[in-house]
């Protein structure tokens, strides 16, 4: 029998409520000893009820005025008969509370605990377990809506449909194999090589997507680069929408880089605000020179901002081959001033973005730019967004592997026991993405993750 396990399940800190979660066998037996109400104790309630009362210490002295909930097994988070206790929101009060329910038989949840249980119990896989970790941790509504997808099972029925047809071609190697006299007809073959293919493709289709998955999840990072005086600073506030950075007419204003996020079309993006590049005057303005430097390098994506109200000067044309990566968004700043900015013949192939942080002109084709560029080589073939995580990509990446390498047994007749000793692999590594395979280690891997009393 599973011990009953105990944890506040809000934040530390002082709220509205604070709710204590006591999930197992013994919960409700151990809300009866700490529970009073005048409607008798809580294991004669009624699952999915709630109910007004006192949490009493051992001596009976009042501790708190409550609700408890009752949940009986099967229909919980765990699965578990559990017990939720909403008491006033102080750090002090949840603490004796949980004391309570320690003292009297329930031990301490692990990180993740009730979750880990929701997963051994059958009642969620591994990937809407750790979905359960990136609803929580969504920064953006596109992130959230990523993850709840995911916990909702798109991503598990999606890899559980590949999983089964890949079973199938298993089964019709595999029968082939207490008949060795019989080869695997021509015609059949072809169409498990088919089958193969395709379901090669789907999985590589899914391992796209992790770029894509990591940007919703982790954000990107986006330096604000360029001649002093040109906007950089202006530009980052335009993009949060909040006065953050200095902004002065004198030339060498922002010194230090200023880093501040924003959710830019449903991404988490950092802006990291520089000082301008120029001679630098003093030691100050030399470090911050040197940290505009490292943050452009640092950065997943650059925006250059030139200043269109200037004559172009050589200036300009070395920034622009020193700030040279792949990613980076060029914007001609203070697009409301006369233009006086001509881009020499050999750079105007350079597809420069005309702003204005004064009018707003360009922000929201800038912000388009942005998503694009960060999205871009992960193509959203799926008719949901699917999120990713680098342990599904690992996994992905080797069930790949091996079964293209069935494949090119199959194409080169190889023996039918290696073949199907290679579908074998990749099926199990498959399995592994919904937790079919699982070990100790893995487990301890992805739970600890968890906050606790989740
Ligand atoms: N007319 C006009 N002025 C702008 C625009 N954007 C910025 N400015 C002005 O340009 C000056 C410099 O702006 P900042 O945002 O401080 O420029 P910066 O690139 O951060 O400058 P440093 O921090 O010194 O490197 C300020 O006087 C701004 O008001 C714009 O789109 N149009
Ligand atoms: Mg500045």
């Amino acid at each position: 029998m599973e011990d009953t396990i105990a944890a506040i399940s809000t934040p530390i800190g002082e709220g509205g409520i604070a709710i204590i979660r006591i999930s197992g066998s013994q919960a409700l037996a151990i809300a009866d000893t700490m529970f009073v109400s005048t409607k008798g104790l809580p294991s004669t309630y009624r699952s999915h009820t709630i109910h007004l009362g006192r949490v009493i210490n051992e001596s009976r002295q009042p501790l708190d005025e409550v609700l408890l909930t009752v949940l009986r097994h099967p229909y919980t988070y765990t699965t578990e008969d559990t017990v939720e206790i909403n008491c006033h929101g102080g750090r002090q009060i949840a603490r004796t509370v949980l004391a309570e329910c320690l003292q009297r038989g329930a031990r301490l949840a692990e990180p993740g605990e009730f979750t880990k249980r929701a997963f051994l119990n059958g009642r969620i896989d591994l990937t809407q377990a750790e979905a359960v970790m990136d609803v929580i941790s969504a920064k953006t509504d596109r992130a959230h809506m990523a993850a709840e997808q995911a916990l909702e099972g798109s991503l598990s029925r999606k890899v559980e449909k590949l999983r089964q047809q890949l079973l199938s071609i298993l089964a019709h190697v595999e029968a082939h194999i207490d008949f060795p006299e019989e080869d695997i007809s021509p015609a059949i073959s072809g169409e498990l090589e088919i089958e193969l293919t395709s379901i090669i493709a789907s999985l590589e289709q899914l391992l796209a997507t992790s770029k894509e998955g990591k940007i919703l999840r982790e954000g990107i990072s986006v330096a604000i680069v360029g001649r002093p005086n040109v906007g950089k600073s202006s530009l980052m506030n335009a993009l949060l929408g909040t006065e953050r950075s200095i902004v002065t007419a004198t030339p060498g204003t922002t010194r230090d880089t200023i880093e501040e996020s924003a959710n830019i079309r449903g991404i988490p993006v950092k802006f990291i605000d520089t000082a301008g590049i120029r001679k630098a005057r003093g030691k100050a303005e030399e470090i911050g020179i040197n940290k505009s430097h490292n943050a452009f390098i640092e950065s997943d994506l650059c925006i250059h901002v030139l200043d269109i109200s200037r004559l172009f000067s050589k200036t300009d044309f070395n920034l622009l081959k020193r700030f040279y990566k792949k990613n980076v968004i060029y914007v001609l700043n203070k697009y409301d001033l006369p233009h006086k900015l001509i881009l020499p013949t050999n750079i105007q192939h350079i597809d420069a973005l005309k702003i204005s942080t004064m009018t707003g002109y360009g922000i929201e084709v800038l912000k388009d730019r942005i998503e694009k560029i960060s999205l871009n080589n992960s193509p959203v073939s799926f008719d949901f967004e699917v999120l990713i995580n680098e342990r599904h990509s690992e996994a992905l990446q080797r069930a790949i592997k091996a079964l293209k390498l069935a494949l090119s047994d199959m194409q080169k007749n190889a023996s039918i026991e290696v073949i199907s000793q290679q579908i074998r692999i990749g099926f199990s590594i498959i399995g592994e993405i919904v937790g079919k395979t699982t070990t100790e280690d893995l487990m301890e891997k992805i739970f600890s993750k968890f906050c606790i009393g989740k």
